[in-house]
């Protein structure tokens, strides 16, 4: 059977998601805004616009439009400038054995991410020629939890929402994989990803037998 292995980026691909929390504790500190590894978990799997404001409801922050494009701005540099020097070295454990053997069984592999930088990401680590459909945040208008980036890479792959897989490290993402009647596999912190139908601590833990049981 042919399935859709829908991948997140930030958190499943490549360990990103310390670089948005660095880059986003720059914008809180500047701010007088408490900034914790705890509240950083709100943020995975959410838009830059929506992160900003999460921040800034934590510190109770009033801000105008034009002083939130400016820090929208000064964050999203701070955090390519963390990306300048990525290479394939930066992929997580075990993706790449799970990549190769989707591809030897004929499986179509999609990108679900809600980060507008995520061809670069790819292109810099080399993974890009493995996916067949790319849907990021310039793609979609709802940020998970609403399924809307993974029900259109399923679209794209021309295959079912219930025949869909997606690898989530947020807990955002793992709602919109479920919302969207799609199995989720949580790759992360059991307790935070208790939603997941399934769950991995990471790719290492994952083994043969368990995509072939969902293949077929
Ligand atoms: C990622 C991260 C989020 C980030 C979002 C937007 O999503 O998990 O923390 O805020 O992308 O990223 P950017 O600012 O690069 O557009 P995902 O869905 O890949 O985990
Ligand atoms: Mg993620």
């Amino acid at each position: 059977n042919t399935k859709a292995f829908i991948f997140d980026l930030d958190g499943v691909i490549v360990d990103t998601a310390k670089y948005h929390y660095l880059a986003w504790l720059k914008i809180a500190n500047q701010l007088g805004i408490e900034f914790t590894h705890e509240h950083n978990e709100l943020l995975k799997g959410v838009s830059r616009v929506r992160s900003l404001d999460i921040i800034l409801g934590l510190g109770k922050v009033e801000a105008s439009q034009e002083d939130k494009n400016k820090w929208l701005l000064q964050k999203n540099e701070d955090y390519l400038s963390y990306l300048v020097d990525m290479d394939e070295s930066e992929i997580l454990p075990g993706v790449m054995p799970i990549l190769n053997y989707l591809k030897e069984q004929n499986q179509l592999i999609a990108l679900g991410s809600a980060s507008k930088n995520a061809r670069p990401i790819l292109e810099k680590t080399g993974t890009l020629p493995f996916f067949d459909a790319i849907v990021d945040g310039n793609d979609v208008s709802n940020a998970k939890p609403d399924p809307e980036v993974f029900l259109l890479a399923a679209k794209l792959l021309n295959i079912k929402p219930e025949d869909s897989i997606v690898f989530e490290d947020s807990v955002a993402g793992i709602q919109a994989a479920n919302i969207g009647g799609m199995v989720s596999i949580g790759i992360g912190d059991a307790e935070t990803l208790h939603e997941a139908k399934h769950l991995f601590k990471d790719f290492t833990q994952m083994d043969k037998s368990f995509i072939d049981a969902l293949i077929n």
